[in-house]
């Protein structure tokens, strides 16, 4: 990723001219000047991680975050029609994830970043939704019957939550092997007392959990 593209995509950002960058960000996929991985990962998830909201009135800042927000969340699901061209000629490793964040946790961009980059390694991965209540991610889990469940967690105060789905999945579902991801799993106190099989934070990780489980 240049320093020219980024400034010229952080400028669209910051004026919130949605149409040019969105515009701006296919038209790097489309001429070969990014590919995915480096969409999401050098261009998005920056933009998001290190967004700074200098007025003073902080009710301005959340609707500014919630715009920045909508902008990148266009951006993912538009890059979605070169991806499935992508994913055509992908190896597939028979390997089902279904992706959600748990109920109350709103912040999704990772988990649906997370979803196209396993496509793309060659999962079968489906993300279901954020803010998802337990019962509904037990309720998928009966209809769908997925290697894995990815749990995507931003917020700590998620974690009790996290825990009490993860204990009914070891329990109801113990075939389903458990996926921790997001911010509040940087730190490993996070997930010490959590369920779970795998804790993924990177496209590294991603791609040596791919290696491991291919069937
Ligand atoms: C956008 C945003 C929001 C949006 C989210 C919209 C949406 N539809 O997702 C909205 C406005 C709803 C929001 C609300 C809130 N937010 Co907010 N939000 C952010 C912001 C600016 C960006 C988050 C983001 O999308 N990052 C981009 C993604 C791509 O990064 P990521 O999630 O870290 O994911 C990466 C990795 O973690 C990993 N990953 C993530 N999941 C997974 C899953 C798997 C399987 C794998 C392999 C990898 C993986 O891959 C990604 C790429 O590297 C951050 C600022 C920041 N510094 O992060 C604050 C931030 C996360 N929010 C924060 C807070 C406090 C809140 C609110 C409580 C208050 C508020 N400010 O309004 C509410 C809580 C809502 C709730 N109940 O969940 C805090 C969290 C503090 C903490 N650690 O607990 C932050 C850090 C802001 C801050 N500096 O205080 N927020």
């Amino acid at each position: 990723m240049t320093k020219i593209i980024y400034d010229t995509f952080m400028s669209y950002l910051s004026h919130e001219d949605k149409a040019s960058a969105v515009a701006y960000a296919i038209g790097l996929l489309e001429d070969g000047k990014v590919d995915h991985e480096s969409l999401y990962l050098d261009l998005l998830a920056p933009s998001l991680i290190h967004f700074e909201c200098t007025l003073e009135d902080e009710a301005l800042c959340i609707w500014k975050e919630h715009i920045r927000t909508s902008i990148i969340r266009t951006i993912i699901e538009a890059s979605y029609v070169s991806l499935i061209k992508r994913i055509e000629h992908v190896n597939k490793i028979n390997v089902s994830i279904m992706v959600t964040t748990p109920a109350f946790e709103y912040h999704e961009i990772g988990a649906i970043m997370n979803t196209h980059l396993m496509l793309l390694e060659g999962f079968d991965a489906t993300y279901i939704g954020a803010n998802t209540p337990k019962d509904e991610i037990l309720s998928a889990l009966r209809t769908y019957n997925p290697d894995y469940l990815a749990l995507s967690v931003t917020n700590q105060y998620n974690l009790v939550i996290t825990k009490q789905i993860t204990d009914e999945i070891r329990r109801y579902f113990p075939e389903t092997g458990i996926i921790l991801g997001g911010n509040a799993f940087r730190d490993p106190h996070n997930y010490l007392a959590i369920a779970h099989d795998k804790v993924l934070n990177s496209l590294e990780d991603l791609k040596a959990f791919a290696k491991e489980v291919a069937k």
